[in-house]
């Protein structure tokens, strides 16, 4: 296949999303060769190839048809999106699928010992972020006027140092916050990693890769949580047990030779199945429970 024919997808190289990504790509059956401190991953058998690189110029390598897909987080798009916006051109990649990691969110933080009552309590104060376009219009919605101070890392120690007077930046755990004494006071954008395709038609044999690709990366995100539920139980027993086996949907029932009343219960479920379920399964009657993963899953 010719070297145009391949799509082509930017993952970031380094940093919170690059595992995720690679070994989402790697479960929709991806084999590559990752040289070291190589840019290009080459698809060894899909035309298929991997572009590390920062994750800021993720949504530009997509919107100017470098590459054919991104996954990203939401926050970088959001604020690629709005900045577009605001020099009056219309962002033209597409959003196609969230997915299941890369959760944060961008939140106002303030000193420990600053008074927030709201909104209004912003007035005049010097924000910190690498989001001056999320913040900017947050702000303005609320009609709250204040300084966007804009930096390019280590947004934490803004205050300490007399750059700004509060923050807005991504926590996930909030371990950074505390860590400098900072409060969380609002949740100004939730993200997580996203997926985002070029505008432009492509090819007929590069599209269809990419609708297999899009139906695979479904299958994963659906088996991830899922696992597959075998027990016995009295047949008298099956609402009880329908009811607890969590997000499934019609189980099947097979019956137990020479076991009387007893059948056999298999079901997928689409959530995590923790202890509880299953000491509540056996509570109703249930015996032999087993929980196996799924490894692939095709609607
Ligand atoms: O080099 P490159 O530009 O590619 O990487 P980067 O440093 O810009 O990005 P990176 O790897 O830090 O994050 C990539 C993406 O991961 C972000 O755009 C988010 O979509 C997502 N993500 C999820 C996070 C976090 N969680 C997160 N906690 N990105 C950053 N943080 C930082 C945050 O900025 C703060 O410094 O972690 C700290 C807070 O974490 P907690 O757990 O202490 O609250
Ligand atoms: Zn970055």
């Amino acid at each position: 296949m010719d070297k145009h024919e391949r799509l082509k997808v930017a993952v970031q190289k380094s940093g919170r999303l690059t595992e995720n990504s690679l070994d989402l790509l790697a479960r929709c059956g991806l084999k590559y060769t990752r040289g070291k401190d190589q840019l290009l991953c080459y698809g060894e058998n899909m035309p298929l190839d991997v572009l590390l690189v920062r994750d800021d110029d993720i949504p530009d390598l997509v919107q100017e048809d470098v590459c054919d897909l991104g996954i990203v987080g939401l926050n970088v798009v959001e604020e690629k999106r709005l900045g577009f916006l605001a020099r009056g051109r219309a962002p033209l990649f597409e959003q196609l699928q969230t997915l299941d990691y890369g959760r944060c969110r961008l939140s106002i933080a303030v000193p420990e010992k600053m008074p927030y009552s709201g909104p209004a309590s912003l007035a005049g104060k010097r924000i910190a972020t690498t989001y001056p376009n999320i913040l900017s219009k947050w702000l303005a919605d609320r009609g709250v006027r204040a300084e966007v101070v804009v930096l390019s890392g280590a947004v934490e120690i803004a205050p300490r140092l007399g750059r700004a007077d509060l923050i807005c930046d991504l926590v996930s755990t909030g371990g950074t916050l505390q860590a400098n004494s900072l409060r969380e006071v609002e949740k100004v954008f939730e993200s997580q990693a996203v997926l985002i395709r070029t505008p432009v038609p492509l090819p007929p044999e590069k599209e269809d890769w990419m609708r297999r690709m899009l139906v695979r990366i479904d299958g994963v995100q659906q088996v991830k949580e899922s696992k597959y539920i075998m027990l016995h139980a009295p047949r008298s027993a099956l609402p009880e047990i329908r009811r607890l086996l969590p997000g499934s949907e019609s189980p099947t029932v097979i019956p137990l030779d020479g076991l009387g009343d007893k059948v056999a219960v298999h079901a997928v479920c689409r959530e995590n199945v923790f202890w509880e379920t299953l000491e509540s399964l056996k509570g109703a009657g249930a015996s032999a429970v087993l929980v196996l993963p799924v490894e692939k899953m095709l609607a």
